[in-house]
């Protein structure tokens, strides 16, 4: 039985052999079969018992769930995984590796019970050499990952969540003794750089590192060959190196020349291939590896912006965060892939892989589509005074750069996001807050020296906060060779029209400093619509608002050289809570890919190519109050690069219209139940559609009543997907209709004055949105509603708190401001029943919990319905209200 088991691994390998790689070199997944448990104590000896340990396959995370759910916080801590690693017979003196493409935060790697190595940081690649600790069949590979705060590992503290585990591709390599170095900081052991590139040609330096286990000297051939994207040679180099004994990654370089070199561009991306072979005297290929290799020039100026191949290109795109809805981080390649799809069919020509290096396929996507990157080592907000912080941060520097250095999409290595946003000195310590800013500094400075001793050719950059004085007090500015700002303006605070005025004050402020705009963004929760948009309402409608301000201002700047959305998708972070809870919604896309507004938005201004999108067509269940109980007329967006639209109602054109900044407004006039909508334009003597369906609820107390949903205290509607309805604003109450009788808007007040809506993570609920508003001091529902059986629903939420609140990593702060807890006793009756008449809210259910209450309530006589609210003790609160007709 074994022995037909070892055959079928047999027959795979070499069928791995022959099919991908070339010389000896063995590249294999072992992403399945582990066992896995969260175990603080030690577990990597074989007689451990893991029975009740969990089956997993990498990647994988501990926090796909708890990083959602209504308790605080998310494990931090260690997690086990254990597998059984099949080790082939080994042909004379090869070396066996194991190689992790990254994994939060901290990992130990042990095997057969042995400690084989150590890993600090979450992000980047790392590979251990594991022949001495295997024996041919099967051996225990147990790694330890711990994601707890560690002080001096970065990112310390972050407005994303640090997800723990293996949580990228697991591998075991074989490779001859006389190799290409597989552990020059797990990069490929070669290193690609282009010079003095022409028309006629360009110079390619192959920079490569051998190394020889061998207890004798090696006279080898290095072989450097370059082939076109058709497969033909183009250069070739063969040079006699001779390795000693026991050395290990030294150093050879190779200088070739193309004649003619097609150019790596956006909208051309033209890739060769560099095989790098290691040869014996007999010419017996000892190792291998293959490298992309892009020609690309390009060069930043401070006034007229940024050139690619002597081209002007105004860098516009997004940042990009590694996590999906219910998965974490531990994505599969393919949802890698489809993510930097996603980002260049939005017309994006730049990628900020940010806050950290990403797995090696977004690189090569970014390669093969033309995306220009940046890619950014983790010290978020803070540093932490150490020895052993610095030379992290300088450590995670050198491995982003080995690893991610023959990617043509990198022009740009990024460190520091906005490291002054959270110092910890007290600010009034002159001596504290001096310190601090020095060995900022020096951090800041080895980092710096570290990236352009190991690249003489990108560019370097660091991403701060719109306080761009803090930064010149701690002498940072000077260090980079770029400068980005993270600009929120009319999202955290002000209003949008600072953004164009901070622009202008930068620009005067560092005139010799090509700018990036690193951030901006606004959250959107595509259940949220509101025709009076304001910031923090989270609606679909605020968020292009905010985009389509921005986006001309940043086009129309030359000084500006590029700008990136934050963020392409939206993203956890624990600390966040509003309408949906430890999610950051400033994506273009959902946590689950779900295309918002603004997407279409920048496709309508980035690509040549035929675009019109109907605004909000996810927005299936729409409502809205309606007089007649007929129609009801509301504003609908189309974006296009069109420059007229014609617009049709259940098939009845409304018009043509002209189209101004890539978008129209419409007026809609609704009607109730189905409606289809259709955009069509004109371009090249083709026609081009889009359509949206929805179901439209006409709100209205006479005619056919069926129910009526109404949030109070908010402007905003909300989509409930779940149930296929849709929640409407409130509105004062008017003879024959509906809506509330005194009382205020909920202050909401945060640090960021006051909101729209509560903070608050609503317990009981994934619906927080129906809960985060509120009417304060209300007196009374009424709702002249037809004789007949009714259920009332009443929602509430007692908003404020006696709880503490950990504080929000935002843009501009950290302060909690928060209302003092408010006991409130009040009474209710509904049509003169009084149906409560001590309610207190937090005392029966807590603070911050959804209650809900249903009444079933007669009406007749004509007198329609009326809830009445009396204080006891503070005033009576309404959340949300909703009245269905039974009978
Ligand atoms: C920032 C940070 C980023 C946050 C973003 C936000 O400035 O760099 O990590 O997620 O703001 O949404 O507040
Ligand atoms: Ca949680």
């Amino acid at each position: 039985m074994y022995k037909v088991y070892r055959k079928i691994i047999l027959a795979c390998l070499l069928l791995i052999v022959a099919g991908t790689v070339c010389g000896q070199r063995v590249t294999q997944t072992i992403n399945d079969g582990w066992k896995f448990s969260l175990f603080e104590g030690d577990a990597f000896d074989a007689d451990f018992d893991v029975s009740g340990w969990t089956d997993v396959s990498i990647p994988h995370t501990w926090n796909a769930k708890d990083a959602e759910d209504e308790i605080p916080g998310y494990f931090r801590g260690k997690g086990w995984y254990r597998k059984a690693v099949i080790v082939e017979e080994l042909i004379a003196g090869q070396r066996v590796y194991l190689c992790f493409e990254g994994a939060n935060q901290e990992t130990n790697v042990f095997v057969n019970g042995k400690l084989v190595g150590n890993h600090k940081g979450g992000y980047s690649a790392f590979t251990f050499d594991v022949t001495d600790y295997v024996h041919t069949g099967c051996n225990l590979v147990a790694v330890s990952v711990d994601n707890s705060y560690n002080p001096d590992i970065a990112p310390l503290s972050a407005d994303f969540t640090f997800f723990g585990g293996l949580y990228r591709d697991v591998y075991l390599v074989y490779t001859s003794p006389v190799q290409l170095s597989t552990t020059h900081y797990a990069s490929s052991g070669v290193y690609l750089k282009t010079v003095g590139i022409t028309d006629a040609q360009a110079e390619v330096c192959a920079k490569t590192f051998l190394s020889n286990a061998l207890k004798s000297n090696q006279a080898l051939i290095l072989e450097t060959e370059i082939l076109d994207a058709d497969g033909n040679r183009v250069a070739l180099s063969a040079k006699k190196v001779n390795v000693k004994a026991g050395e290990k990654n030294v150093a050879f370089e190779a200088l070739m020349t193309i004649a003619q070199p097609k150019r790596w561009d956006v909208d051309s991306p033209y890739l060769y291939k560099v095989y790098s072979r290691l040869k014996n005297k007999k010419g017996e290929v000892l190792d291998c590896v293959v490298n992309p290799l892009g020609i690309r020039e390009y060069h930043f100026d401070a006034e007229k912006g940024f050139f690619l191949n002597g081209k002007y290109r105004k860098l516009i795109g997004t940042s990009r965060h590694q996590d999906y809805k219910g998965m974490g981080n531990a994505l599969r390649d393919e949802m890698h892939i489809r993510d930097i799809q996603l980002s260049k069919d939005m017309g994006s020509n730049f990628l900020r892989v940010a806050h950290y290096p990403q797995d090696p396929v977004v690189m090569q996507m970014c390669d093969k589509l033309g995306l220009l990157t940046s890619v950014e080592i983790p010290i978020v907000n803070a540093i932490t005074q150490s020895r052993a912080f610095m030379d992290n941060c300088v450590e995670q520097a050198t491995e982003m750069v080995c690893q991610n250095y023959n990617y043509p999409s990198v022009i740009i290595w990024a460190y520091m996001n906005e490291v002054l946003l959270r110092p910890p000195f007290n600010p009034d310590n002159k001596k504290e807050r001096a310190e601090y800013m020095k060995f900022l500094h020096q951090i800041a400075s080895a980092v710096e020296a570290q990236i352009r001793s190991l690249d003489s050719e990108r560019y370097t950059m660091l991403p701060c906060h719109s306080a761009s004085q803090i930064y010149q007090e701690a002498g940072i500015t000077e260090l980079p060779m770029l400068l980005g700002f993270n600009l929120y303006n009319g999202w955290y605070g002000g209003n949008l029209g600072g953004f164009e005025e901070k622009l202008e004050e930068l620009h005067k402020e560092f005139p010799h400093k090509p700018l990036l705009i690193t951030e901006y963004g606004a959250d959107v929760d595509t259940r949220i619509h509101s025709f009076s948009p304001v910031r923090f309402d989270f609606s679909c409608e605020f968020g292009s608002v905010y985009h389509e301000h921005y986006l001309p201002e940043i086009l129309k700047r030359d000084y500006i050289v590029g700008a990136m959305v934050w963020n392409l998708n939206d993203f956890y972070s624990e600390a966040r809570r509003n309408a949906m809870p430890h999610v950051n919604n400033k994506g273009l896309v959902s946590t689950d890919r779900e295309r918002k507004d603004g997407y279409y938005l920048y496709q309508a201004y980035l690509k040549e190519s035929p675009v019109l999108h109907i605004a909000s067509k996810s927005w299936k269940n729409r409502a809205g109050a309606s007089r007649d109980g007929k129609s009801c007329t509301q504003p609908l967006k189309v974006y296009t690069n069109a420059d007229k639209v014609e617009v049709f109602l259940n098939g009845k054109s409304l018009g043509v219209y002209p189209v101004a900044d890539k978008v129209v407004s419409v007026d809609i006039s609704f009607v109730n139940g189905k409606n289809v909508v259709d955009a069509v334009i004109e371009k090249e003597g083709r026609e081009y559609r889009d359509q949206y369906v929805c179901d439209f609820k006409c709100v209205n107390v006479k005619n056919g009543f069926t129910e009526i949903n109404v949030l109070l205290g908010a402007r905003r509607y909300f989509e409930d997907r779940i149930a296929e309805m849709c929640w409407i604003p409130e509105q004062a109450y008017a003879e024959g209709s509906w809506g509330y009788i005194g009382g205020e808007v909920a202050p909401n007040k945060t640090r960021y004055g006051s909101l729209p809506a509560s903070d608050t993570d609503i317990l009981g609920t994934d619906q927080d949105p129906v809960f985060q508003t509120q009417r304060v001091g209300i007196e009374a529902f009424k709702a002249d509603v037809p004789d007949g059986v009714y259920a009332v629903y009443l929602y509430w939420t007692e908003l404020t708190s006696e709880n503490k609140r950990e504080a929000l990593v935002y843009n501009l702060g950290n302060d909690v401001v928060r209302e003092d807890y408010i006991n409130r006793v009040f009474s209710v009756d509904i049509n003169g029943v009084s149906v409560a008449k001590q309610l207190n809210i937090a005392e029966e259910y807590g603070s911050e919990r959804a209650v809900i209450k249903k009444y079933i309530v007669p009406v007749s006589q004509g007198k329609g319905l009326v809830v009445r609210f009396g204080a006891v003790e503070s005033v009576p609160i309404l959340n949300a209200i909703r009245i269905v007709k039974e009978y």
